[in-house]
This record gives structure tokens, C-alpha cells and sequence, in this order.
């Protein structure tokens, strides 16, 4: 019997890489770091170092990683200067492998990534060598002080602030070692609506606590602010930026600050946005209020990320906002200061264009803001692989104009950390990307797979080809069955989760309601920002500019977006305008059953809980998935009055019932499977 359930266990690890650890996703894609410390006996592993520092010593973990044990690895810390602070090389013969670096960090950086390969069953390449794209590889936490989170779909925070800082989570070591061990190097712990309290004495200690956690795995604690600081806190008169008393509330600040965490990175601020105070209060402009900022900050070497997610009506198309208010701003930011634009000019939509602020501010650093949590994405029901959705703005937005990338993060207290165990994956893909914006969405998409939910050598090759697929395709799959053909913002009000392009909230902002978005009426659908209509086209370079303002030219993912078009337009396929919705809508629903499909093909080889978890969330897609089909077409078609197309399967929902559904959540939950199945 004992050999038995010895067999047992032994295929069942076989199977399941790294199945010594819980298969509860805990382990994110690092199951095979290695506990062990630098040992006294001779080992694998040598360093041209005696006594390794924190950083060296997860260096060392790492290379003592299962998979590597066959190797022979040294690791020098006397690499050549254009290596830079955070770059490696390796170089690999035989079972002899050299690591270099000239930094401790850059040594851990190169062990994470020999881990990588090794675990991912990839060849050791003969040289490597690499160097981060970006400086600021970093994620920003919408985590409020009482462990929310806004748009988390994870659970809490994973900040115990009641317990901070004198009992510490291990998940805090856990979490600074997966960001590092995907080039993350910074972390905005706090909601860009942010609470004056973060800077108060009492929190400030609690963040230093998490400071140093974090400080061996290269990761630098950054802090979103409330412009409104030093009134909310100390009860100054003013915030206005020019007042010299508010400028040494802040000096004080940052010197206090920069104390008790000397490698504090910076500020992140939401200003003038959405009810948060900001400079324009007293007069002043974006540019004043960061730079009274970064003057603070800046004799600590720290910068200010200034977001320009802002939309105050200056024009009557929200989508050109943000460009207005800040492009005649560009040259006037401190040098410390970088302007953080979303990657679309209104709202983390399934699909944008990329936001023409990207190219209007030529002297002023900028970074990109991508959202890592699925807000518009089906929160952490839904598979939604975003890389290509990111590589999508970087064929648009050279990865060079822009000098960093923040990712708004997916991440609570979950056990397996991000809800959807597949959403992982979007962490993994972000801190890779952010690296390299080089790599391609399926090279990401393998190694997730093959470090994570199957193991290369025991996964039929179809298998693997089938998954990969599965997250490769899985964000267009939500874009055709939400809303195809540059359709965007007609979700539900407040927590963006299902349809509702018929949504009216009386009193509500018109830019806040789907049909200020769609414009759906017996002429066609879609917004003009032609110039016969908004001129939104005019904020784009040439010859993209024309492009997009020709509605034959435009690219098809964008039409709507772009322009009002007539329901019997002819597109490319030669179907009308009509037809294409409804068919785009058909073609996300069958995509989502394939999905379950695939995933039950591989349920030998995927981890039993991890199976069941995903499986569940897949039919809960597709659900949804019809949910969204029935209720667009059957809306849209009140305008379009045209019958569906024969190869679109008939609605099996009546409008009014769609229109019924009222999940009764507030703007920041999930509905749970439960609540959708009692809805429908
Ligand atoms: C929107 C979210 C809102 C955020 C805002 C922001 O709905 O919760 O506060 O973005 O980015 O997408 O500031």
C-alpha cells in the first residue's frame, strides 16, 4: 500500500511541476526557488564574493533552484560598465554557466532569469545579454486604508495595516520576490484617490516596515498623494503650490519622509480628476503643482509621476481632454517630473486607440498607464489575457518615446493572488513587458504556461498549442462579444461589470453614460470624431490622422470609435455594418465555449483545484458572454430595425429581461457566480 501512494505521488509530481508546494497558485510562477541559504559546504554555486548581501543571498535561492542543479554557475559581480545598474550576462557551455553583473541586483535579475529557463524547459543559450527597457518598471495598487481596493477583484489589500509595522505578512516577501523576479522595480502601495492619512507619521512607519521587505529585491516604495495634503493634515490654509508655506510643508515632508525610507522613490497624483483637489483649485496650472512636488522631492533623487487622466469638459468630446489640458503644458515640468497617460485617451476600454498625448508632448517625459485589473474586462471572471493589448499600443507608440510603465495592478489577498488564476498571468505579462516591450505576447504566453499550469515535457504538444491559443486569442474574444468593431464604455453604471447601452442615470454626467459613447440611432452607430464631428482625428499625427478620419481607411477595430456609421455600410468582408456587429458578437460567444472546451481537454494535466477553479469561471463567461450578445443586439436593433443575420443564433433572452438584471453591487465588487445565476 505505502508504495502505492508512493507511485502515486511520484507521477503525480511528474505531472504537476514543482508539486511538492500547495497547487493552490500561491506559488505564482516561482515554485522552484529554492529555501536554502548560502551553505559553508562547496556547492553549485560560487560567487566572487565572500559574504553576500540580502540581494546575493536571493541570487543564491534562486540558482539553487531544482532545476539548475545540474549546473556549475558563477556568478561575478565585476561585469562591464555598459551593463548598467540593472543589466546581466550569461554565458553558458556545457553544464558551466557564468553569470555577470556589475550589481547585486543586476546578479538577481540574471539568476531569476536562468531560473526562468531552466523551470520552463527552454535550451540555456550559449550568451545573453540583457539590459531593462525602462528604468521604472512599476505597478501602481489602487488600495485604500481600509483594505479595499478599487477595481480589485482579489480579495482585500494585501497591506495588514492594523498590524503593520510590527507584525509583518510573509506574502510581503513573497510579493517583492515575484516582482523582482520579473523586473519589477517599484511599487505605488496606495489608490491614486488617495487619503491624506498615507502621510501621516503612523502610516509613514508602517511603510517603512514594508520598505524594507522590499529593499533586497530591488523594489522602491513609491506613495500616491492628495494635493490637498498639508490642509487635510495640518490644517495649513491653502494647498496652492505657489504659496512658500506649502512648499516647506512638502520639503519637510519629503526629508521626513526620506528618513526612515533613504530610497524612497517618489510620488504618484491624481490632480483635478474625478473630485480629487489639485493645483487648478488655486489658479494654477498641472504644471506648477508638479513641480512644487518634484522641488521637494528632488534633492532626494525622487521623481513625481503627474497623471493626466483628467477630463474636465473643455470640449464636448471627453476623448480629447486630456491632450488639451496638457499639451500646452509640454516643457514646462521639472526634470524629475513625468507626465503618466493611460493608453487610451478615455478609459482602459477593451479596445482604444492609443491616447495622441503620447506624441503631442515631445520635451516632456512620459510613461504609460496600463490597467493590469479587468475593470472593463470582465473583473476576475472573465480570461483575458492582456499582452497583446499591450504590444497593440507599442505597434502604435514607439517602446523608446517613453521613458517607464505602471501597470495598475490585479493583485489582493487572495491565495493564488489575482481571482482568476489565469490572471497571473497579467502580472507575469506587465513586468515582462515592461522589461522588453520587444517580446512577443506568445513568447510571454508559453513560458507563463510552461512555469505555472503545465509542464512541458508531460503536456502533449496540442495541449500546450491549444492553451496558448486560448490566452492569445482570449482578449479579442471579450472585445467581440463586449464590444466589437470600436464600440466602447457602454457598461453598466458604476461597476463597469455587464451591458448597459441603454443606461440613463438622471443627474448623471452625460460623459458617464453609454449612449453620450455609442450614439446609436436610425442612421447608424459609432462617434464622430471626424471632422464632421468632433475632429478628435485632429489630435494624431500624419498620415495616421487621415487614416482615421476616412471611414474607409480606418482601421475596422476602430470604426466606431472614430465615426457614425450607417447600418447598411458595406465593410471589407463585403456583410454590412449591421450584419459584422452581430456576427462580432456570435463569433466571442462560440469563442468563449471553445475556451471551456480546450481547458476540459487538458484537465489530465492541470493541477485538480486549479482545473475546477477555471472551469467554473469559463461557464461563467460564457453566460455572461450571451448575456452581453442578447442584450446589444437585441438594443441595437430598436435602432437599426434589421433582422439578425442567419448565421447568428436567435437571442435567448428577451430585452426587458436583460434590462431587468440588476446585480445590486456597488461600483467596486464582483459579482460572484452565485449572484449572476440567481440574476438570470
Ligand atoms: C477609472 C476608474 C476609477 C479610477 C479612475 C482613475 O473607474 O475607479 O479612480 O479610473 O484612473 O477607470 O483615476
Amino acid at each position: 500500500m505505502r508504495n502505492h501512494i508512493l507511485s502515486f505521488l511520484i507521477a503525480i509530481a511528474a505531472i504537476f511541476p514543482g508539486s511538492a508546494v500547495a497547487a493552490d497558485g500561491s506559488h505564482l510562477w516561482l515554485k522552484s526557488v529554492s529555501n536554502t541559504r548560502q551553505e559553508m559546504q562547496p556547492t553549485n554555486v560560487t560567487f566572487d564574493r565572500k559574504k553576500l548581501s540580502p540581494t546575493l543571498n536571493e541570487a543564491f535561492r534562486a540558482l539553487k533552484g531544482e532545476s539548475l542543479k545540474n549546473y556549475d554557475i558563477k556568478v561575478s559581480l565585476k561585469g562591464p560598465k555598459s551593463l548598467g545598474k540593472e543589466g546581466y550576462e550569461i554565458s553558458a557551455s556545457g553544464n558551466k554557466i557564468t553569470l555577470t553583473a556589475n550589481t547585486d541586483i543586476g546578479a538577481l535579475y540574471g539568476a531569476y532569469t536562468l531560473l526562468r529557463i531552466a523551470d520552463s524547459g527552454q535550451p540555456m543559450p550559449e550568451e545573453l545579454v540583457e539590459k531593462p527597457a525602462y528604468d521604472l518598471r512599476i505597478l501602481n495598487h489602487w488600495d485604500n486604508l481600509d483594505g479595499t481596493i478599487e477595481r480589485g477583484y482579489a480579495g482585500k489589500s494585501l497591506w495588514e495595516w492594523e498590524q503593520l509595522p510590527d507584525s509583518v505578512s510573509p506574502r510581503y516577501e513573497a510579493y517583492a520576490r515575484a516582482n523582482a523576479s520579473i523586473g519589477i522595480n517599484g511599487t505605488v502601495i496606495n489608490n491614486v484617490n488617495a487619503s491624506p492619512n498615507i502621510l501621516s507619521d503612523s502610516y509613514l512607519n508602517k511603510i517603512k516596515s514594508l520598505a524594507n521587505i522590499f529593499r533586497p529585491f530591488g523594489l522602491k516604495v513609491y506613495l500616491s498623494v492628495n494635493f490637498a495634503s498639508p490642509m487635510a493634515l495640518d490644517s495649513l490654509p491653502t494647498a496652492d503650490p505657489l504659496d512658500p508655506q506649502v512648499q516647506k510643508w512638502w520639503n519637510k515632508k519629503a526629508d521626513k519622509i526620506y528618513k526612515l525610507i533613504p530610497d524612497f522613490g517618489g510620488f504618484l497624483v491624481k490632480a483635478n480628476s474625478e473630485g480629487q483637489p489639485g493645483p487648478m483649485d488655486f489658479g494654477r496650472t498641472h504644471a506648477d503643482g508638479a513641480n512644487m512636488l518634484a522641488r521637494a522631492l528632488a534633492p532626494h533623487k525622487g521623481i513625481v509621476m503627474w497623471r493626466s487622466f483628467v477630463y474636465s469638459p473643455i470640449d464636448a468630446d471627453r476623448a480629447k481632454q486630456a491632450y488639451m489640458e496638457f499639451q500646452p503644458l509640454d516643457g514646462e515640468f521639472a526634470p524629475n517630473v513625468i507626465i503618466q497617460i493611460k493608453n487610451g485617451p478615455v478609459d482602459f476600454q477593451p479596445r482604444e486607440p492609443y491616447s495622441p498625448l503620447f506624441g503631442a508632448m515631445p520635451s516632456t517625459p512620459k510613461m504609460v498607464e496600463f490597467q493590469i485589473t479587468q475593470e472593463y474586462l470582465g473583473h476576475s471572471n472573465h480570461l483575458a489575457y492582456l499582452a497583446p493589448m499591450w504590444k497593440e499600443f507599442f505597434e502604435y507608440v514607439p517602446a523608446s518615446s517613453i521613458k517607464a510603465a505602471a501597470g495598475v495592478t490585479n493583485i489582493g489577498n487572495d491565495k493564488n493572488w489575482t481571482g482568476h488564476p489565469l490572471a497571473q498571468a497579467n502580472w507575469y505579462a506587465f513586468g515582462r513587458l515592461a522589461w522588453n516591450p520587444e517580446l512577443t505576447s506568445e513568447q510571454i504566453a508559453d513560458e507563463w504556461l510552461a512555469l505555472t499550469l503545465i509542464a512541458p515535457t508531460n503536456t502533449p504538444a496540442e495541449i500546450r498549442k491549444n492553451l496558448s491559443d486560448m490566452l492569445l486569442t482570449s482578449r479579442e474574444t471579450v472585445v467581440d462579444y463586449m464590444m466589437p468593431l470600436g464600440l466602447h464604455h457602454i457598461f453598466a453604471f458604476g461597476h463597469h461589470y455587464g451591458p448597459e447601452p441603454w443606461c440613463d442615470v438622471p443627474g448623471a454626467r452625460p460623459d458617464w453614460l453609454p449612449n453620450y459613447y455609442h450614439r446609436a440611432d436610425s442612421a447608424g452607430i459609432g462617434f464622430d470624431r471626424s471632422p464632421s464631428g468632433s475632429n478628435a482625428v485632429e489630435q494624431y499625427p500624419e498620415p495616421l490622422r487621415s487614416q482615421l478620419a476616412d471611414m474607409d481607411k480606418c482601421p475596422e477595430e476602430l470604426l466606431l470609435w472614430f465615426h457614425h456609421v450607417p447600418w447598411l455600410k458595406k465593410l471589407k468582408s463585403g456583410r454590412t455594418l449591421w450584419d459584422e456587429i452581430c456576427i462580432a458578437y456570435q463569433r466571442g460567444y462560440d469563442k468563449s465555449i471553445e475556451y471551456q472546451k480546450v481547458w476540459e481537454a487538458a484537465k489530465p494535466y492541470i493541477d485538480p483545484e486549479i482545473f475546477s477553479d477555471v472551469q467554473q469561471r469559463l461557464m461563467t463567461q460564457t453566460r455572461d458572454a450571451q448575456w452581453w450578445k442578447d442584450a446589444c443586439i437585441l438594443y441595437f436593433q430598436e435602432f437599426s430595425k434589421l433582422p439578425i443575420p442567419s448565421e447568428v443564433d436567435p437571442p435567448v433572452h428577451t430585452l426587458t429581461e436583460m434590462k431587468n438584471i440588476n446585480l445590486g453591487i456597488s461600483n467596486y465588487e464582483s459579482p460572484t457566480p452565485e449572484l449572476l445565476n440567481r440574476n438570470r
